[in-house]
């Protein structure tokens, strides 16, 4: 078979097998996956040999790119050694332990992690710690999160729960009671005519009436994305998260920051709060702790909440890879990596600000109302009118032709609504964020196309 032979094959298995996430199944099939086979750096290959430029990291996770052999051989010599252990009953492996010891060392006053193998999981994980701590320190009635419309916490019933998505809420039966959804601090799209800055003192005090509203006795706690990736990397304004971490503070209320896309260092800092400078009580790991090389995540337990847990008794909670020995090698690996070649202080000093210079300067481009950037983390604002923020007739089109664009001409761009997003690997060079860019100013050049054939500008 040659390579087009093979595509289709494959598609057509892929179409009779194989149930993905997020998908109009029956539209997709029609058009027919696309089948990556191969990866290195910054740089994905498909069966037909297209090679793309990964604008996305995988799925916000492949920080130190593709193609490390350090995390494999690590995995190969774990499984050799020792491919499964639990850490139930009274047991532990060498890399759990190594692993959450390094994580302690990178957040200061979590001493300790609980592993899962998703940011699902963890979300789901902390409803039920929560609850229990609240009832060891006696306010059993303490059982309400607060979260964001637009947030996203993950897939299973907790975490779609916690998320603020209405399409997802609309799909078995969620979401589960005692969350209560606040606006999220969208400026570009909610503002209005505030300023960022009083925009984002409004939204916080949100949150402090949704609290207040329940009665502070019932409330357990927030949980929020420092950055929110998948509703459209939407970065708060400066005023938001202090604010938000005085009012929480104000009334005995828990902080949850869902690190899963921010952590390990996509906003050049290790974890999101500290770009923020707030000291949460939780925080949920997960993607970037592997780059994606496995599956794990975690919840990363402040030392005054571990204290009433571990002095609680048994928290009859556990997954059966919680701690997975091969997947704990993985982040070790990884997390080496990370270090040893001073990969956030890059995504902070060195690759950060150059994409940062070039994508701020895609503002000026017709189709774009606002461009934004932090760490190596962005997103594009497509609009019909700058000046009034307008939206398009139909939401969502604009982002899918920009996307769609993008890929034909060799790069992963993914579109949340119309906001064009981008998250690359932490490797990127800058003669490859020039690529990025000029490859994204094409898309908007031929969207603009698009859409005045269409009569919407
Ligand atoms: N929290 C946050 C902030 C996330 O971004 C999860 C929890 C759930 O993690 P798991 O490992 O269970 O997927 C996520 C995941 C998208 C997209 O289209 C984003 C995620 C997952 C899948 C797709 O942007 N984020």
């Amino acid at each position: 078979m040659n390579d087009a032979e093979t595509a289709l094959n494959l598609r057509h298995r892929d179409a009779r097998h194989h149930i993905h996430p997020f998908s109009d199944m029956n539209a997709l099939n029609a058009e027919g996956t696309r089948i990556i086979t191969r990866a290195d750096g910054v740089w994905l290959t498909d069966v037909e040999g297209r090679r793309y430029l990964d604008g996305f990291s995988g799925l916000w996770n492949v920080s130190v790119g593709y193609g490390r052999h350090e995390i494999a051989d690590a995995v190969h010599t774990q499984m050799l050694e020792l491919p499964f252990y639990n850490s139930f009953f009274k047991s532990s492996t060498i890399p759990t332990i190594e692993l959450a010891e390094m994580l302690a060392e990178l957040a200061p006053g979590f001493s300790r992690t609980f592993f899962t193998n998703s940011g699902s999981e963890a979300n789901d994980t902390i409803i039920r710690m929560v609850r229990h701590y609240w009832q060891l320190r006696g306010k059993p009635a303490k059982t309400i999160f607060i979260a964001r419309h637009n947030g996203y916490h993950g897939s299973t019933i907790g975490g779609a729960s916690l998320g603020g998505m209405a399409t997802m809420h609309k799909q078995g039966g969620l979401p589960i009671p005692g969350v209560i959804h606040v606006p999220q601090p969208w400026w570009w799209g909610e503002g209005g005519d505030m300023s960022p800055a009083e925009f984002g003192l409004w939204a916080a005090r949100q949150v402090a009436h949704a609290i207040d509203e329940a009665g502070a006795e019932t409330v357990a706690a927030f949980i929020g994305e420092p950055v929110q990736g998948a509703g459209g990397v939407i970065i708060p304004p400066d005023t938001y998260w202090p604010e938000v971490e005085k009012i929480c503070r104000a009334r005995d209320v828990l902080i949850i920051s869902d690190e899963v896309i921010c952590g390990f260092g996509r906003l050049g800092t290790w974890f999101g709060c500290q770009h923020y400078g707030i000291t949460p009580d939780l925080m949920t790991i997960a993607k970037g702790i592997t780059s994606g090389y496995l599956p794990m995540g975690g919840v990363m337990v402040s030392d005054a909440v571990a204290d009433v847990l571990a002095a609680g008794g048994d928290f009859n909670h556990g997954y059966t890879t919680s701690g997975h020995p091969a997947c704990a090698a993985a982040a070790i690996a990884n997390l080496g990596i990370m270090h040893r070649e001073n990969l956030v202080d890059g995504v902070r000093n060195r690759i950060g600000p150059y994409l940062a210079a070039g994508w701020h300067k895609l503002a000026a481009h017709p189709l774009v109302g606002e461009a934004r950037m932090l760490g190596l983390i962005g997103g594009l604002e497509l609009t019909p009118d700058k000046a009034t923020r307008a939206r398009f007739p139909k939401a969502g089109e604009a982002g899918v032709i920009c996307r769609d664009i993008a890929y034909r001409a060799g790069l992963i761009l993914r579109a949340t609504g119309d906001c064009m997003l981008v998250a690359p690997p932490f490797v990127l060079s800058e003669a490859e964020a020039d690529l990025l860019l000029d490859r994204t100013r094409h898309a908007l050049d031929g969207t603009l196309e698009a859409l005045r054939a269409r009569g919407w500008i």
